[in-house]
């Protein structure tokens, strides 16, 4: 599908949260292949399939535990969130970016999400634009 098409369906139909299992599930499961670039007891974290930049990396939790995105987060998950974005900063330091790079959360339709498993996106290697679209 050309790019102009994907956004045009995307606006149609917004992917929303389901709560069904996702094609994370499969990779952590290693059902579906992924370039992993760290891993710890909490966190996952692999290249992501369509770059946006050099370096474009998902880092997801390994338990998913309700948080399809961002705006289910619960005070019970505030642990987890820090530590996906500290892990973002090691990784950040591992792909050296000490130069910069960004953190994205894309959530729920209007935040363009298409996969309903909280992840960050890591973005470097090239100077980013702002706004972002
Ligand atoms: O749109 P959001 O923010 O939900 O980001 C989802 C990201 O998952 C997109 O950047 C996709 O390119 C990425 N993605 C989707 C698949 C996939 C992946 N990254 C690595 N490997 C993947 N596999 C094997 N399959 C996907 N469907």
């Amino acid at each position: 599908m050309a790019d102009g098409e994907e956004a045009a369906a995307q606006v149609a139909a917004p992917l929303r949260d389901t709560g069904a299992p996702t094609i994370f599930d499969k990779i952590l499961k290693k059902e579906i292949p992924s370039t992993a670039v760290y891993e710890d007891d909490l966190v996952y974290a692999f290249r992501d399939i369509s770059p946006q930049a050099p370096t474009h990396i998902l880092i997801i939790p390994k338990q998913r535990d309700g948080l399809t995105q961002l705006i289910k987060a619960e005070e019970k998950h505030k642990e987890l969130l820090g530590h996906l974005l500290y892990a973002a900063k090691l990784i950040a330091v591992q792909e050296g970016l000490e130069e910069g790079y960004r953190v994205v959360i894309n959530d729920g339709p209007d935040g363009c999400q298409s996969v309903y498993h909280l992840h960050l996106h890591l973005l470097g290697g090239r100077k980013m634009k702002w706004p972002p679209g």
